[in-house]
């Protein structure tokens, strides 16, 4: 009797020091690997998100698209003439100051998202209406061609795409669409922002490139050639996939190009100084519209943050992210 207590006393002893050691090693906390050594600028991202993202409510009480309040004041637009890659479209460098606080969707708008839009409303984007279809990439002998496809929309956009991925094949007419429905379902001031927010919100503060420096880092952003997972023409990639900038924004460079409000103008000259969207005053060719920040199937240089495209097609190269006023 006394030896099995003993051997009892003996296997709980065992026990109770096992289970410390267990606590011990769950409690301690994890080495972090040594790409995950947070850079400053990191380190602020963190601090401005604990401070300014929000969800509105949806009409049926479901969260909508997560939002972060940027920080408004003034910055300069455009490329110095010294930018490597830089185009006379990104010019002259001009100043602009924000007059009215307004806020960036965090991410990408996603299909999930832009399905609940269809599903509340039967909307039928462009692509699905207007014979054309979607226009995608092919890429034939090494060259990459557009293409456009009669049967290719947001549903079937070419590339393998999931409720987290960002909708494409979305023409600017189909964003414009989808801003409208989200105010008058939360009751807030939906809209694209203008492509001097949009500068703005992808430098963060920053000056050079990109916003991470002058010099195209691998593994930072879904374009081609940029040394991601997705180099060689995957498609898109989960939005938030790379780190997010300073402003807390993700894939501003790459993974889709974004349509903005804007109007075509061939260079900056007589741009407006307050950060509104610039129509078709001054010759603005409004058939074409603004679409920034280069795509998973463009090259580096395009993600620079002055980088300026336009388009006025539905493609599976671009989506859009909402801008708030607040
Ligand atoms: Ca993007």
């Amino acid at each position: 009797m006394r030896q099995a207590t003993a051997r009892h006393i003996t296997f709980s002893l065992i026990l109770t020091i096992v289970a410390i050691m267990v606590v011990s090693c769950t409690t301690l906390p994890p080495e972090p690997p040594a790409d995950a050594v947070k850079t400053d600028a990191e380190t602020t991202v963190q601090t401005v998100l604990q401070l300014a993202t929000f969800r509105d409510r949806l009409s049926d009480g479901t969260e909508g698209p997560e939002m972060v309040k940027i920080p408004v004041g003034t910055f300069l637009m455009g490329s110095p003439d010294d930018e490597k890659g830089r185009l006379e479209r990104e010019g002259p460098v001009h100043r602009v100051t924000f007059a009215r606080p307004f806020a960036m969707g965090r991410y990408e708008v996603t299909v999930a998202e832009f399905g609940m839009f269809v599903k509340a409303t039967g909307y039928r984007t462009d692509a699905e209406r207007c014979g054309e279809g979607c226009w995608h990439v092919v890429l034939t002998k090494g060259m990459l061609r557009d293409k456009p496809t009669e049967d290719a929309s947001w549903r079937n956009p070419y590339i393998d795409q999931t409720g987290v991925h960002p909708v494409v094949c979305v023409s600017w007419n189909d964003a414009q669409a989808y801003v409208k429905w989200l105010s008058k379902e939360t009751g807030k001031r939906y809209r694209l922002p203008t492509e001097a927010e949009w500068e703005y919100a992808a430098r963060a503060n920053t000056k050079t490139a990109y916003w991470w420096g002058d010099d195209f880092k691998g593994n930072r952003a879904n374009c081609r050639f940029c040394g991601s997972g997705w180099d060689f023409l995957k498609g898109t990639a989960p939005v938030g996939s790379f780190p997010a900038n300073p402003f807390g924004l993700s894939d501003t460079a790459g993974n889709v190009w974004e349509w903005v409000q804007d109007c075509m103008h061939q260079s900056y000259k007589g741009a407006p100084e307050d950060g509104r969207a610039w129509g078709e005053e001054d010759c603005g060719k409004c058939g074409w519209r603004g679409d920034r920040g280069g795509s998973w199937g463009n090259s580096p240089d395009t993600l620079r943050s002055a980088f300026r495209g336009w388009d006025y097609r539905p493609h599976h190269l671009i989506g859009f992210r909402l801008a708030q006023d607040l």
